[in-house]
């Protein structure tokens, strides 16, 4: 409650000094970090210079030929020193993820927790970076494949998850052996600044850790070229827009280089009429208007059957009117602000292109909260057709409800987008869940029964088809894309027989 009353520039400058980061990085700069709650200025940082990225990746190189030789799981035992760095901060991060991407707290302290969750599982997989024995057609021969660190991975990260996506690449690549550079969002570089200061803190703590194991560049798209464009740095993760990915792609297919891309999404969820209508609205609700329309994941196109159409958008539209939008540091507020001004008039020419396809919008309203902050209430918008706007992922909160008469048709329309990360039916029956699941149904990367396309848990891969960019990240077998795999025969015999039959007798 006091807090609340701090401005959101003391609020966060106070949560920054609490989390250990130098106050001299904060001032002097023309970088300016902004708070989306009220506009205002919080910090001036300074940019990366050309000379200091490059000393960065030199630098990563180097420590890379140390840090591949450690043992995996004590390189797992720094990952487990970040989590506890983690936990421990995890208030204060929360808040600054609040402050600074302007999600309420109870999303703030999850994204903290994802970051908990992914080391917990690196510092377990140091364990387990096994390859297979594979059966050879040669008489006393062995074949098998191991796996080895590849070299620093460069990781450029959005506004939206502005600490977590980090880490479920860091957590990751630090026990595959391989150093980071990380680029974040121009938006949100307090709250790399504050994860940076907790992993130095971890890694004193380790002791066995070689300078340039983590780097954080700050800057815009010429720093990100150039890491994008170094051949020593064989892996680039890019989290963002599908226009950003169409960029960085290209430029590391251009080198060899590997690219794990986790670009737009148009998430859909199609809604039956056996399913349980009151955990449907719930999951929507959340997956559609949490972080304010602003996750990858978020819900954006409802497919409702043609025979519960009228009554569900009747409560949708009552949850739609009634969620509480403003500070998020405020209780009971579910709804904080947009990350900034073009992305409120992006959500606004949405709305009005969506008006112009023959749709009724209700909500999408300004609301006037603090300063020079973009509050909107979420909008739901009934659209006859899956116009050119739905297929269109703009980032914020507007959910297209359109209707539907069969699953085939619902599952057509929801696949019939260019992008391709996350998807969810409502159904209790098991004929509908299980067509929606299979090689004939949704098209995701992330399919789901009756829970939201949203919110995924780190276990499992995270990503999508299409232009969502096929990379994967977190859980599953994610870290291979973090390695290089080598396929190793050893002959044991005394003979030398080749492999298909081929003889070479000299
Ligand atoms: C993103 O928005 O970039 O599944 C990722 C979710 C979160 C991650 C979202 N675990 O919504």
């Amino acid at each position: 409650e006091t807090e609340t009353r701090l401005s959101p520039a003391d609020d966060a400058r106070a949560v920054l000094a609490r989390l250990g980061v130098d106050p001299a990085r904060l001032s002097g700069g023309d970088r300016i970090a902004r708070s989306p709650l009220d506009g205002a200025e919080i910090a001036r940082l300074t940019d990366t210079t050309p000379a200091e990225a490059e000393a960065a990746i030199a630098g990563a190189a180097e420590a890379f030929k140390a840090w591949r030789l450690v043992p995996a799981p004590e390189r797992g035992r720094l990952v487990a020193l970040l989590g506890e760095e983690l936990r421990a901060a995890k208030e204060d991060l929360g808040r600054l993820v609040t402050l600074e991407a302007g999600k309420v707290p109870a999303e703030g302290l999850g994204e903290v927790q994802e970051m908990i969750d992914i080391c917990d599982f690196a510092v377990g997989l140091s364990r387990q970076l096994h390859g297979l024995t594979i059966a050879t057609e040669r008489p006393d021969h062995r074949m098998m494949e191991t796996w080895h660190p590849i070299g620093p991975v460069g990781v450029i990260t959005a506004f939206n998850f502005p600490v977590a996506v980090w880490s479920w690449n860091a957590a990751l690549a630090f026990v595959c052996g391989d150093p980071v550079i990380w680029k974040p969002s121009e938006k949100t570089l307090l709250t790399a600044l504050a994860v940076t200061a907790l992993f130095e803190k971890a890694a004193r703590r380790h002791g066995k850790v070689p300078a340039g194991l983590a780097s954080l560049l700050i800057g815009g798209r010429e720093i990100g070229e150039k890491l994008v464009d170094d051949r020593r740095v064989p892996v680039i993760s890019a989290t963002g827009s599908t226009a950003m990915g169409r960029k960085v792609g290209p430029r590391v297919a251009e080198r060899f280089g590997r690219a794990i891309l986790e670009l737009g999404g148009n998430n859909a969820a199609i809604l039956q009429p056996s399913a349980d209508l009151e955990l449907a609205l719930r999951g929507i609700a959340f997956a559609a208007m949490g972080t304010a329309g602003q996750r990858c994941t978020t819900l954006r196109r409802l497919f409702l059957h043609g025979s519960i159409y009228d009554g569900f958008v009747t409560r949708l539209k009552a949850a739609y009117a009634s969620v509480k939008v403003g500070d998020p540091r405020e209780a009971g507020v579910l709804v904080g602000p947009l990350i900034d001004a073009d992305a409120a008039r992006a959500m606004d020419a949405a709305l009005e292109a969506a008006r112009a396809a023959g749709g009724t919008v209700h909500g999408g309203e300004v609301v006037e909260v603090m300063g020079q902050g973009q509050y909107r209430r979420p909008a739901l918008v009934e659209m006859p057709a899956q116009a050119d706007i739905v297929r269109h992922e703009t980032f914020a909160p507007i959910l297209y409800v359109l209707r539907h008469d069969d699953l085939a048709e619902a599952i057509a329309a929801q696949n019939d987008v260019p992008q391709g990360l996350a998807s969810s039916i409502f159904t209790n029956d098991l004929r509908d869940a299980e067509r929606f699941l299979s090689a004939a149904g949704s098209d995701c990367g992330i399919a789901n029964v009756n829970i939201g396309p949203s919110g995924a848990e780190i276990g499992g891969a995270f990503g999508g088809e299409k232009e969502t960019g096929g990379g994967r990240e977190a859980g599953s077998d994610a870290w291979k894309a973090y390695m290089r795999r080598a396929t190793n025969t050893i002959n044991y015999g005394s003979t030398l027989p080749l492999a298909q039959g081929v003889t070479f007798d000299i």
